[in-house]
């Protein structure tokens, strides 16, 4: 099968006639080909984009928000068929697919169409002056949106949803390793009503594609999820052409926590925390500090309930962790458990590739946990990005949040404590975008969302997305 691009409502083919290949993880196999876009097909997005742009953005915000709900109705109808598509690019298990990836595509959607509806801006009187000033929220014009593999299609929509609520038109690349339900995202557009141009969709890879919609003189905005190194090179391209950047990059969160926690909730969820999505997740808690007091214990109650983890194809229903998204990934995610050696940390459990029966040549790998005894080794400084992570013991809150602070990425932070003065403590010093006490990954939508330091800049969520994706503009009247 061929994927297309879609540009200007429509599904057409790259203008040089050229495509890559896509692979099933779990299985290794060719199933799909995605167009290998070049300039030429992001300046017809463009084009189409901007012709699209002044209709569009003076669009009553009652009809985009009817549009932008009727795209959410639409993908909750056809969840079944995303979610398996969706499992088949990715390597994620079919359950999870299901009940997170595709239903939060289609909240992010539910989401911005109403909020676009309750966003407003502020005026300022400068009293003495005689003197009225009102800020306009106007929308940028044709804006990038670039997403990553991880959470396809809920990270893609994650961007595109508030971008088009707020007025602008897209010109969208998913990864080049997982496209397939962006390229499905099209059709579904054209059936909820979105006006031709409004959204473009092109597919290629980051260097070539990506780079063509960065350096774009057009597109005025980017939106970006991805890695560090490819956030610090999109900033380099974009700085000098003054864009607005928006980067959600890397993290290295540390799972902290304390003997006074909920022993149960607290280990059932950092199971979760560890290895969801295979530990591709960029708020992922790959650093587990536990205290002293309680740390025998945690490690053989967490190496038991890991060991319980069932490795197998993503299509099963019982499946826990499926496979990881590339094999490229997996042998990154792998070099980790030799490096781990080499510096002196101790595999307790997992480190190994594994063969799921019937799919031989599939991209599994073991959940892995590793005892290490310096924050300062390459475990617990890189983003591994996989199913490994380490585990720590501290004696004080100081040390603990020493340990957390003392990495290049500040992305978010768990804690586990029932101490209200240590949280308040901690949920100020820690050097994160986010703090989850006692939980992980509980998301509301209208919350701040992005990190500090290496992790990036900028915030999404909520009525930061949508005043990303406007210009703030004061109008002052003098009245007499
Ligand atoms: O991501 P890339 P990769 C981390 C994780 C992973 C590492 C590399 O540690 O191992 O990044 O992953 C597009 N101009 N995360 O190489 O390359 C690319 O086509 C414009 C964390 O797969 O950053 C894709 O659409 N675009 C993360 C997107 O950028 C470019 C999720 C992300 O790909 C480009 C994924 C360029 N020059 C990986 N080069 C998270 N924060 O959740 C690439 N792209």
């Amino acid at each position: 099968m061929k994927i297309k691009n879609y540009i200007n409502g429509e599904l057409v083919a790259p203008e040089a006639g050229k495509y890559l290949d896509n692979y099933n993880p779990a299985n290794g196999e060719v199933y799909s080909q995605i167009p290998s876009s070049t300039k030429e097909d992001v300046e017809k997005a463009v084009e189409a984009a901007e012709k699209a742009f002044l209709k569009w953005s003076n669009t009553t915000l009652e009809e985009r928000s009817k549009i932008l709900s009727k795209i959410a109705d639409l993908i909750l109808e056809k969840l079944d068929f995303l979610a398996k598509a969706e499992s088949k690019d990715n390597g994620k298990p079919i359950s999870l697919a299901t009940e997170v990836d595709i239903p939060r595509a289609a909240a992010n959607f539910q989401f911005f169409a109403n909020a676009i509806t309750q966003f407003s801006s502020e005026a300022h009187e400068s009293v003495g002056f005689n003197a009225m000033n009102f800020t306009l929220r106007q929308p940028i014009g044709v804006v990038g949106c670039i997403s990553p593999w991880n959470l396809p299609l809920y990270l893609f929509t994650w961007k595109i949803a508030p971008a088009i609520a707020a007025g602008n038109c897209v010109v969208a690349k998913p990864s080049e390793i997982t496209p397939m339900t962006a390229f499905l995202l099209g059709e579904i557009c054209n059936e909820a009503g979105l006006p031709k141009g409004v959204l473009n969709i092109i597919h290629g890879l980051g260097p070539s594609t990506g780079q063509a919609i960065v350096a774009h003189k057009n597109i005025k905005a980017i939106s970006f999820t991805g890695g560090t190194t490819t956030g610090a090179h999109i900033a380099r391209v974009a700085a000098p052409m003054f864009k607005k950047i928006s980067l959600e990059l890397g993290g290295k969160n540390p799972n902290i926590i304390f003997a006074d926690c909920n022993y149960e909730k607290m280990i059932t969820t950092t199971v979760r925390s560890s290895f969801a999505n295979q530990g591709q997740i960029c708020l992922c808690g790959s650093r587990i500090f536990v205290e002293e007091k309680i740390y025998e214990k945690f490690k053989k109650y967490f190496v038991e309930k890991v060991s319980q983890l069932k490795v197998g194809n993503p299509t099963k229903k019982d499946t826990n962790i499926g496979a990881l998204v590339s094999k490229q990934h997996l042998e990154k995610v792998k070099s980790y458990i030799d490096i781990a050696e080499e510096e002196g940390g101790k595999v307790l459990f997992g480190g190994n590739k594994v063969e799921v029966a019937g799919s031989e040549n599939g991209y599994y790998l073991q959940p892995t946990i590793i005892e290490v005894f310096d924050n300062k080794c390459r475990l617990n400084q890189e983003e591994i990005f996989g199913p490994v992570v380490t585990i720590m013991s501290f004696k004080t809150d100081e040390e603990a949040l020493t340990l957390a602070n003392d990495v290049k990425y500040g992305l978010a932070a768990t804690l586990w404590t029932n101490n209200l003065n240590r949280t308040m403590q901690f949920s100020k010093q820690l050097h994160t975008g986010i703090v989850w006490v006692n939980t992980w990954m509980l998301r509301d939508l209208r919350t701040p969302f992005g990190g500090q330091k290496d992790s990036g800049v900028g915030r999404e969520g909520g009525f930061e997305a949508l005043r990303f994706f406007t210009e703030p503009k004061n109008i002052c009247i003098q009245y007499e």
